[in-house]
């Protein structure tokens, strides 16, 4: 079990762009589950899409893995077969991710790196994953690390793609935006926690749309990319190789 999360419930004078650091790293369980819609019903389904691509003796990614929640639920159902890699550019967050993983994926196959995604190796992979990364990234780098992940992959493998979305019509936006709001209100989070948090995500995560995303993924080279799941402004898409 982590902590729970207090990060925002100070009034503070000014609000910070967010860093995932050791305060967050150490709440982050907590903070995902009540922030992001749908993150503990996803991570067993994509668990279910791994057992269905992971291959022997391929390499699995988990980009972005904060505390190796992904790489868990894949390792769970695709198990023995393959060598599992984990990247995140925040030691804070490898730190934990490094002691949760200790026992779990036994160590000859697993590896985490720490570095930013837009600088990892890819190659060999049946699986490769970006469950909330991808809006961490510079816009301009999107589409040249997709095609990077493309290169990198088997034929017959997946990547998943899991994202905050913004949606085009603005009746829709404001609406599941509300959504979103009310979800963490609902799990307890103060208006005061809403706002700062918000704030401070502002400049540092960038959501695109439905459409945005899929054409950038045709754009990188897969052919069917389509969405798989969808909790309010949260969808999560897999594209084949
Ligand atoms: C999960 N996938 O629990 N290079 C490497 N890592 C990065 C970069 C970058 N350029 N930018 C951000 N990160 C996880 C949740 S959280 C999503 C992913 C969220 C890392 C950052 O350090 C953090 O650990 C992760 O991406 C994003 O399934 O907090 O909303």
């Amino acid at each position: 079990m982590s902590e729970s999360d207090k990060v925002f419930a100070k009034k503070r004078a000014r609000v910070s762009d967010f860093v995932f650091d050791e305060r967050v790293a150490a709440v982050f369980p907590d903070m995902i589950r009540r922030s992001v819609p749908g993150y503990e019903a996803l991570l067993p389904l994509l668990g279910v899409i791994a057992a269905g691509c992971v291959r022997e003796d391929s390499n699995v990614y988990d980009l972005g893995c904060s505390l190796g929640a992904a790489l868990l639920a894949a390792h769970s159902q695709a198990g023995a077969r393959a060598h599992f890699i984990g990247v995140d550019n925040s030691e804070a967050m490898l730190r934990e991710c490094r002691k949760r993983l200790d026992g779990a994926i036994p160590g000859p196959q697993l590896q985490l790196l720490h570095c930013d995604v837009l600088d990892a190796e890819i190659t060999d992979a049946s699986m490769v994953v970006l469950n909330f990364t991808l809006q961490f990234i510079d816009p301009a780098e999107r589409l040249g690390l997709l095609q990077r992940i493309y290169a990198g992959l088997r034929r017959g493998g997946a990547l998943v793609l899991s994202e905050k979305v913004r949606f085009e019509d603005a009746e829709q936006q404001e609406l599941q935006r509300e959504f979103h709001r009310q979800f963490k209100a609902a799990n307890g989070y103060s208006e005061l926690e809403i706002a700062q948090k918000r704030a401070a995500l502002e400049k540092v995560m960038t959501p695109d749309s439905e459409e945005a995303h899929l054409a950038r993924l045709r754009r990188a080279g897969f052919a069917r990319p389509a969405r798989w799941f969808q909790a309010f402004n949260f969808f999560s898409f897999v594209a084949h190789k």
